[in-house]
């Protein structure tokens, strides 16, 4: 019979070989005449399925709420002063990009990891966060520069608000609730942060919409999907940032010796 020659790669999530293009076994023409989105769209390339239309919507809902906050973040910022230094959009962009991580928007995946495994094994919200103060690292999805007890982020009540209209449990997002509510016994702006919104509820999302086994659920929480909805919303704020600042044609940017300590 015929041998196959072994492949270098293999892939299972979209493919362009037929008369048109598809998305997780989708085509392209399907996916029009249903009037799928964003959400249908991220569902059926990173899960390689269609999740209900609440769950699309929430996904929808994170992408828009995550797209920018302002020049003055720290992705944000990075991206002004590549496009400043005349660099070409995909340079600005990256820049900007490369500043997600455990402190700026790259901490959904952790909020996620940690929250599941401290309310699946039952931590009380003190004996999780004392935990985590033993072991020195901070809770992830909690603390914000700018936002405290008495000015929430609203991002934060908005997902919420939308989750527990919609989903069939909240039961992680209620548990980070309690950690925020212990968090802020020790300081202010320890609030749960839009990080921390997010990866609660997509936990909920996971378990509660029944797509999604146990060991797909874990599998998804190892590896670590969800940073990858503030890296995608927040691409669409630091596009914006380029063109508004090749737009006003600023000058390179030069931080002043005024807001520099200069000691030995
Ligand atoms: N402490 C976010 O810190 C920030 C603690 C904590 C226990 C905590 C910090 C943190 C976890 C990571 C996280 C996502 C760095 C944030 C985002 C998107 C954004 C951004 C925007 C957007 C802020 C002062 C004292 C210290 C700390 C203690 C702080 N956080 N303890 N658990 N989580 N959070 N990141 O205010 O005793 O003095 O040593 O790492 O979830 O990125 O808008 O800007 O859309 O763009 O700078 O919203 O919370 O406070 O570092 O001076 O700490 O609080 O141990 O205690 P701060 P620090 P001590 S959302």
């Amino acid at each position: 019979g015929k041998v196959r020659a072994p492949t270098h790669i293999i892939s299972t999530i979209s493919d362009d070989r037929g008369e048109e293009p598809c998305y997780a076994g989708v085509p392209m023409s399907s996916i029009l005449e249903q009037g799928f989105g964003v959400g249908d769209i991220i569902s059926l390339l990173w899960f390689k399925r269609s999740l209900p239309r609440y769950c699309t919507k929430f996904i929808e809902i994170c992408i828009m709420l995550c797209a920018d906050h302002g020049p003055c973040v720290s992705g944000a910022h990075n991206t002004i002063v590549t496009a400043r230094a005349g660099k070409d959009l995909v340079s600005s962009l990256v820049s900007g990009l490369l500043t997600i991580g455990p402190r700026f928007g790259g901490a959904i995946d952790d909020a996620a990891r940690y929250f599941k495994d401290a309310y699946d094994r039952g931590l009380t919200p003190y004996e999780f966060v004392e935990s985590m103060k033993k072991k020195g690292i901070r809770v992830p999805g909690i603390g914000h520069r700018d936002k405290e007890s008495d000015n929430r982020d609203k991002r934060v009540e908005l997902l919420q608000e939308f989750a527990r209209t919609n989903f069939p449990s909240v039961k992680y997002m209620e548990y980070a609730v309690q950690v925020e509510t212990y968090t802020l016994t020790k300081a202010n702006n320890l609030v749960m942060n839009v990080d921390g919104a997010i990866g609660s509820l997509f936990l909920d999302l996971l378990a509660g919409s029944g797509m999604f086994t146990k060991p797909e659920i874990d599998e998804i929480v190892e590896i670590g999907y969800l940073n990858g909805l503030f890296v995608l919303a927040r691409s669409i704020g630091l596009i914006g940032h380029t063109f508004d600042q090749k737009r006003l044609k600023q000058p390179l940017y030069r931080h002043p010796w005024e807001d520099v300590l200069y000691t030995k």
